[in-house]
Parts: structure tokens; C-alpha cells; sequence
């Protein structure tokens, strides 16, 4: 299977973030790419596709603030991440504020997502690795493509970044699919927390369903969006599905889920497949709560890959970085076999 690396998405490592009230080493670590590149065999390096298909997804103003907030920082005379603490209200007007902690709040939602030196670099080339591997897909025998993506992009909106993520990596692949014809697209994302970025970026959408399987958000991050009433607004109401899990599951009760999630993938006529990987589902991760074994992460991949439809996987969360490797690997495993193969397995 045709997977997807870039060194250059090594150069984001914030120190910390915040967490129930004070600082917590960040979890997002350059450490968690390399355990996966270990485990997988083989990549290629990604191809500078552009900014067209970035802009394509995210606002302007929003890709001016990323690429210049870490500089901005220290010429305010800040020292080590960018991270903001001051947050408007959903409903207040909009307003054009230059100071860099005024745009922080502007453009996150939580206080998790410092920017660090390299951050705008390897987020750039982060999305950069996801289009190489939708543009590469046609090269795999099976039209499947694995892009190691870092930092993640679920949780990153049109015009906001959250949750370790700051551009939609998956969403960017999910829009270029679609220019380029290879639609109708879904988007299924299956870690453990939802994936409220994508959700919003295709909410009134029609064209791109998007699917996601997650921790009840009453109880887990991110809170405010993945509740099982959301299901798409305007024209693309129904084109959103979330199929929210107590925390404690496991693969019995994630199985039915994920068979809702097909039936509603089949019925949209989905020819293009982008899948939203998180292995935090795992039993051990330090900041989530389902009970999945290694084992799961096979089956969870069988699973996917009997869809059988052309399909670039993209990689979100996963913070058990010690078994992070073996778990991705194991979903992988799935995608390098024929389609047919994969079905006839339960
Ligand atoms: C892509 C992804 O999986 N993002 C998850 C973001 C979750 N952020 C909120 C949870 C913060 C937990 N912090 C625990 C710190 C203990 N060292
Ligand atoms: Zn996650």
C-alpha cells in the first residue's frame, strides 16, 4: 500500500498545553510520527501540490494568521508557544484586531493548540503529505493510500484550529477528491473524539457526507459539537451523521456503529473514500476511554477496506506512543490486500 511522509511535519513540537486548569506536556509529539514510520515499511516523501487546494477549504485571513502568529509572538516579546487565552463569545460581531492575543483567540477554540516555531511549516506540509497520497492513490493496486499526516487536522474548522490540529488535512482531501470528479465523496472518521473541523467545513454540504464515531461529547472532548441531533444544516441537512459511544467501549458496541456508518456511506453512492484515522480508541491511550485491543484495529480495518472503494486514510490522534506503531500497522494491514480478500474475511 502506497503510504505518504514528509520530515518536514517533525518541525512542530509545542512543550505544553493546557489541561483541567494548568499545564500538561503536550501529547502531540514529534515522537508519535516516527514510532509510525517505523512500523509501516516503506514511504515516499510528499510533492508541494500548493495552497490552491488549502484555500480551497480554509479562510484567507485565517492561512495569513497561521503562517505568521509564531513571528508576531516573539516580536511581541513572548517567549516559547503562541497560545491565546482570551475567546469572543459565539455571536459577537466580528472585529478586525491586530494583537497577536486577540487573533489567537479569533481563530481557536481551546487553549490545547499552541503554535510553535515550526508549526506552520509542518501543518503546511502535513496537508501537503494528504494530497500526495489522493494524487498517488491511482498508483496502488487497490487505490488505497496511507498519508502519515502531522499535526493532525480534524479538529481544525475553516477559519479556526483546536485540538492539536490546525489544518483540515482529511477535509482538504475530501474537497480536491471532489474537484477533480472523483465524488460523490465521504468522509468517515473513526477517532476516538469527533471530528467537528470536518463537520463543519462540509455542514451545509450536500455533496460531502461526513461520518463520525466518537466518545459522547457530554462527556468527552470536544463538547460543543459530534451530539447525535447534528445531522447536517441547508442544503446539507442529512449529509452529516454522528454515532456518539459511552466511554468504556469496546469493539461489541463499536461494530453497529460502524455498520450504520456503511449503510449510510453506500446510500449516499460514495465512489471516494476519506477516512479519518485516530488510534486513541486504543485501550491504553493516556487521554481516551474506549477499550479497543490491538486486535480491534485489524477488524476495524477489514472492515473499512470491504467498502471497497478508492480510499486515502489520513492519520489523526493516537497518544499511547508506544504501541501507537503497532496499532496503526495493524489497521494498514487490510488496505495492501485485494479487495475481494478483504470482504471474504469476517
Ligand atoms: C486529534 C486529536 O485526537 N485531538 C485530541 C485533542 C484533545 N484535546 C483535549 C484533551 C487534553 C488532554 N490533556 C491531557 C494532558 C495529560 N498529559
Ligand atoms: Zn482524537
Amino acid at each position: 500500500m502506497i503510504a505518504v511522509f514528509d520530515p518536514r511535519q517533525l518541525a512542530h513540537a509545542p512543550e505544553r498545553e493546557m489541561h483541567n486548569g494548568g499545564w500538561a506536556t503536550y501529547n502531540e509529539t514529534p515522537a508519535r510520527a516516527e514510532t509510525i514510520l517505523a512500523a509501516i515499511g516503506p514511504t515516499r516523501p510528499a510533492r508541494d501540490l500548493g495552497m490552491a487546494p488549502i484555500a480551497a477549504v480554509h479562510d484567507p485571513a485565517y492561512l495569513d494568521f497561521l503562517a505568521v502568529a509564531h513571528r508576531d509572538w516573539v516580536a511581541a516579546g513572548r517567549e516559547g508557544d503562541a497560545v491565546g487565552y482570551t475567546w469572543p463569545v459565539v455571536g459577537r460581531r466580528p472585529l478586525d484586531l491586530r494583537r497577536i492575543d486577540a487573533r489567537l483567540g479569533r481563530y481557536s477554540y481551546d487553549a490545547g493548540t499552541p503554535i510553535s516555531a515550526g508549526t506552520w511549516t509542518a501543518a503546511y506540509w502535513s496537508a501537503q503529505t494528504a494530497l500526495t497520497a489522493l494524487d498517488d492513490m491511482a498508483a496502488d493496486p487497490h487505490g488505497r493510500a496511507f498519508a502519515l499526516c502531522r499535526p493532525p487536522g480534524h479538529h481544525a474548522g475553516r477559519d479556526y484550529m483546536g485540538g492539536y490540529c490546525y489544518l483540515n488535512n482529511a477535509a482538504i482531501v475530501a474537497a480536491e477528491a471532489r474537484a477533480r470528479g472523483l465524488g460523490p465523496v465521504s468522509v468517515l472518521d473513526v477517532d476516538y473524539h469527533h471530528g467537528n473541523g470536518t463537520q463543519d467545513i462540509f455542514l451545509d454540504d450536500p455533496d460531502v457526507l461526513t461520518v463520525s464515531i466518537h466518545a459522547d461529547p457530554s462527556t468527552d472532548y470536544p463538547f460543543f459539537w459530534g451530539h447525535a441531533d447534528e445531522r447536517g444544516e441547508g442544503a446539507g441537512l442529512g449529509a452529516t451523521l454522528n454515532l456518539p459511544l459511552p466511554r468504556g467501549s469496546g469493539w461489541s458496541e463499536y461494530e453497529p456503529a460502524l455498520d450504520l456508518a456503511a449503510a449510510a456511506i453506500a446510500a449516499h453512492g460514495t465512489r471516494f473514500l476519506v477516512v479519518s484515522f485516530g488510534a486513541d480508541t486504543f485501550v491504553g491511550d493516556p487521554i481516551s476511554y474506549f477499550t479497543f485491543a490491538r486486535g480491534d484495529f485489524g477488524r476495524l480495518g477489514r472492515r473499512i477496506a470491504a467498502l471497497d472503494l478508492p480510499t486515502v486514510i489520513v492519520m489523526e490522534g493516537g497518544y499511547a506512543t508506544s504501541e501507537l506503531g503497532h496499532n496503526v500497522a495493524a489497521f494498514l494491514v487490510p488496505f495492501a490486500d485485494p479487495p475481494a480478500a478483504t470482504a471474504s474475511r469476517s
